[in-house]
C-alpha cells in the first residue's frame, strides 16, 4: 500500500506541514545548531525531536529572568535509543563521561529503558550526538512521530527464550528506522548524496506518523514494560524453548489532557497473533494502519488508541489483515502476566550473576550521601559488567563472576549506595517522571517530590502493618503519564502546582487501569486521603489481594464513602 500523507489536507496540523516541507527531517537544523544563540526556531524545536533531542529551559529560573527582561536558560535534553535498555560496559562508560563533558553530570534512566542527558547547551548537541554514535549507540528516532525506543523484558537470564526476544526487539528496532540520512548529515557530517532530502520512506511516507508510536515486548512471565500501555504490545508465547508466536495488542497509550474528555489513558486490546517470522511484516501492517488513519489535524488525539476506539476493534483487525495480505491468526493461549523481582542478586543461568541496583527516579547522580554515579562507574570499570536499564528506572549490573560478588557489593556500599535490602518494597516499586525543572509540560513536581511523598506513604503503610507490602506508586508532574501513573496500585498525577489527582485500582501486573479517586489534593494532604483506604485494606483484604485489586473490588463510590467516614470521625475526635 503506498504511503499517503493525509485524507483531508485541510485538517492538517502545522507539524504535518513542517514534516512534509522538511526535506526528510532536515529543515534548517544544521544551520540553526551552528548559529549563535541558545535556542532553535519553532520549526527546529519540532524537527530536532526526530533526532532524539528536546529543547528545554530551566523552569526554576524562568520567571525571575523574565521579570528582569532576560532570556530563559535554554538547554537540550538528549535521549538515547537503546532497545531493551542494554548497554555494554564500554558504552556505559562513554555515556558516563559525556554527562560530565556536555550535560549536568547526571544520567537519567527512563521508563522506556533509555538514557537521557539534561542540560546540554545548544553548541554541545552535535558533539554529544556524534560521541553517542561513536560508541555504536544512537539517538535517532528516540523522540518524534516515529517508532520510539522498543522496550523489552530486562531479565538477563542467559537462555534461549530471553535471547530470542531480545534479538527480535533489536531486529525490529533496526527495521523500523526511517531511510532519511538527515541524522547522519546533520550530526555525523555525512556528505549529502544524490536524492538527499527526497529519500523514499516506504513505511513512514513523507509526513512520517501522525504521532509517536510505541512498541513493547513482554512475556507472560515478565510484564515489567507494562506492554499494554504501548501502541503495539507484543507478547512472546513459548512452548518449551520454541517460540510459538507473538500475541499482538494494539491501541495502548496513557497520555490525556485535562479538560479534554475525548482524550484518555487506554490499555491495548489483543487482536490476534503472528508467527515468529512475521514480526516485521505484521508490525509494519499495524504502523501503516496508524499512518493512514491517525488524526493529522489534532495532535492531542492522534495516537493509534483513538483510531482503535473510533473505528472499533473488528475494523482494526480487518485493516491490519488487509495491509498484511491475509487475516491475522487468532491469539495464542497465554497465562496471566507477572512482574518479576529484579533487584538484588540473581543467577543468570550461565554461571554468572546480575545485581539489580535501585536508582531513585532513574537519576544516576552523585548526591551528598550517595555517590551512585561514581559507584556505578567504578563497578563497571573494575568488573567490566554490562548494565541493563529497566522500565522501573533501575539498573541491572550483569555478567558478574561469582568470585566478584562481594567486591561489587563492597564498592557500592563504600559509595553510600542503598541496595535492594536497604529500601522498602514501596520505594522499590515507585516511579517518578523528571517534571520540574526540565520538563516544559510539568504542572508540579514529581522526581523532586518523590522522597517526601514516599516517606509519608511509607509511614502510613507502617501504621497499618503494611510496611512489607508490595505496592506500586507512580508519580507524574502532569497528566501525560510518563511514569505510567494510570497503571499500578497508586498513581499521583500533577494537576496544579503542589497538588495531585489520586488514582487507584490498577494492578501490579499492568493489566488494569486505575480510576480517579480525587481530583486535586495538596501534597501535604495525600496521606490523609489514602490512609483510610490502607486501614480498610489491612482489615478486609482477601487472600492474595493487592492494594490495587482491593480498591478495584470496592470501587470508586465505596472507597470515597469509606474515606469520607474516616475523615469525619477524625475531625470529630479533634
Ligand atoms: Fe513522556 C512528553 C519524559 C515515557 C507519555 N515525556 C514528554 C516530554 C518529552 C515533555 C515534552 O514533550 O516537552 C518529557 C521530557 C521530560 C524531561 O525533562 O526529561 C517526557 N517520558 C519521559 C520520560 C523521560 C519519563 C521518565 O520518567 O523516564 C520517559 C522517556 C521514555 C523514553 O526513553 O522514550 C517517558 N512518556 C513516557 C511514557 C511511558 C512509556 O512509554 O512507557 C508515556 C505514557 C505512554 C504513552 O505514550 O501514552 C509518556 N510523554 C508522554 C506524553 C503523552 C503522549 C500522548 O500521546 O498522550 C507526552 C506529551 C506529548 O507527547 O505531547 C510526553
Ligand atoms: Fe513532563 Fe508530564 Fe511527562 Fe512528567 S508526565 S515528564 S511532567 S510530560
Amino acid at each position: 500500500m503506498p504511503a499517503t500523507t493525509t485524507t483531508n489536507p485541510a485538517k492538517r496540523s502545522g507539524v504535518e506541514t513542517l514534516k512534509e516541507a522538511s526535506r526528510r527531517l532536515r529543515g534548517a537544523l544544521a544551520e540553526e545548531l551552528a548559529a549563535p544563540g541558545s535556542q532553535v526556531s519553532e520549526d527546529g524545536y519540532n524537527l530536532i525531536k526526530f533526532h532524539g533531542s528536546y529543547e528545554q529551559f530551566d523552569r526554576d529560573t524562568a520567571t525571575a529572568l523574565k521579570q528582569k527582561g532576560q532570556e530563559k536558560e535554554y538547554s537540550f535534553m538528549v535521549r538515547v535509543r537503546m532497545p531493551g535498555g542494554r548497554l555494554s560496559a564500554a558504552q556505559y562508560l562513554t555515556l558516563d563521561a559525556l554527562s560530565d563533558r556536555y550535560s549536568n553530570s547526571t544520567l537519567r534512566i527512563t521508563t522506556r529503558q533509555g538514557i537521557q542527558f539534561h542540560g546540554v547547551l545548544k553548541g554541545n548537541v552535535k558533539p554529544t550526538l556524534a560521541a553517542i554514535n561513536q560508541t555504536l549507540l544512537t539517538t535517532q528516532c528516540a523522540c518524534g512521530d516515529v517508532v520510539r525506543n522498543i522496550t523489552t523484558s530486562p531479565v538477563p537470564l542467559r537462555d534461549a527464550r530471553h535471547a530470542r526476544v531480545e534479538a527480535d526487539a533489536v531486529l525490529l528496532s533496526r527495521a523500523l528506522l526511517p531511510n532519511s540520512r538527515a541524522y547522519h548529515e546533520i550530526f555525523l557530517d555525512e556528505a549529502p548524496v544524490d536524492g538527499a532530502g527526497e529519500e523514499v520512506e516506504p513505511l513512514y511516507g513523507p509526513t512520517y506518523l501522525p504521532r509517536k508510536f510505541k512498541i513493547g515486548f513482554a512475556t507472560p512471565d515478565d510484564n515489567s514494560v507494562d506492554v499494554l500501555s504501548n501502541d503495539l504490545g507484543i507478547v512472546a508465547i513459548f512452548e518449551g524453548d520454541r517460540l510459538r508466536g507473538y500475541n499482538i495488542a494494539v491501541g495502548g497509550g496513557l497520555g490525556m489532557t485535562h479538560n479534554r474528555p475525548d482524550t484518555y489513558p487506554r490499555l491495548a486490546s489483543f487482536i490476534g497473533s503472528m508467527g515468529p517470522d512475521e514480526l516485521v511484516a505484521v508490525t509494519e501492517a499495524v504502523i501503516r494502519l496508524q499512518r493512514d488513519n491517525g488524526d493529522r489535524g489534532d495532535r492531542k488525539r492522534a495516537r493509534l488508541k483513538y483510531v482503535v476506539d473510533d473505528k472499533g476493534i473488528d475494523w482494526v483487525r480487518a485493516g491490519v489483515g488487509a495491509n498484511l495480505g491475509h487475516p491475522l491468526a487468532d491469539s495464542l493461549p497465554m497465562k496471566p502476566f507477572a512482574v518479576p523481582e529484579l533487584l538484588g542478586w540473581h543467577a543468570q543461568g550461565d554461571g554468572n550473576w546480575w545485581l539489580g541496583v535501585p536508582v531513585p527516579s532513574g537519576r544516576i547522580a552523585d548526591t551528598g550521601g550517595a555517590r551512585l554515579r561514581s559507584a556505578l562507574r567504578a563497578v563497571v570499570e573494575r568488573y567490566n559488567t554490562d548494565p541493563t536499564m529497566t522500565p522501573h528506572q533501575d539498573v541491572l549490573l550483569t555478567n558478574i563472576a561469582p568470585a566478584d560478588r562481594d567486591g561489587v557489593t563492597r564498592l557500592l556500599r563504600e559509595h553510600g549506595v542503598a541496595l535492594a535490602e536497604d529500601i522498602s518494597p514501596l520505594a522499590h516499586w515507585t516511579l517518578a517522571c523528571p517534571a520540574l525543572p526540565t520538563c516544559r509540560l510539568a504542572l508540579t513536581e514529581a522526581e523532586r517530590a518523590r522522597e517526601p511523598i514516599l516517606a509519608s506513604i511509607e509511614a502510613a503503610l507502617g501504621r497499618h502493618g503494611l510496611a512489607n507490602e508490595r505496592l506500586s506508586l507512580r508519580i507524574t508532574g502532569c497528566p501525560n503519564g510518563c511514569a505510567r501513573s494510570y497503571t499500578g496500585d497508586i498513581g499521583l498525577v500533577g494537576r496544579v502546582p503542589g497538588a495531585y489527582a489520586i488514582y487507584v485500582g490498577g494492578d501490579f501486573a499492568g493489566t488494569r487501569l486505575c480510576f480517579k479517586l480525587f481530583e486535586r489534593v495538596k501534597q501535604a494532604d495525600l496521606v490523609a486521603r489514602l490512609e483510610p483506604a490502607f486501614a480498610a485494606f489491612a482489615a478486609d483484604r482477601q487472600p492474595g489481594e493487592g492494594f490495587g485489586d482491593f480498591c478495584h473490588r470496592l470501587g470508586h463510590d465505596a472507597l470515597l464513602a469509606l474515606i469520607a467516614a474516616a475523615s469525619a470521625q477524625s475531625e470529630a475526635a479533634d
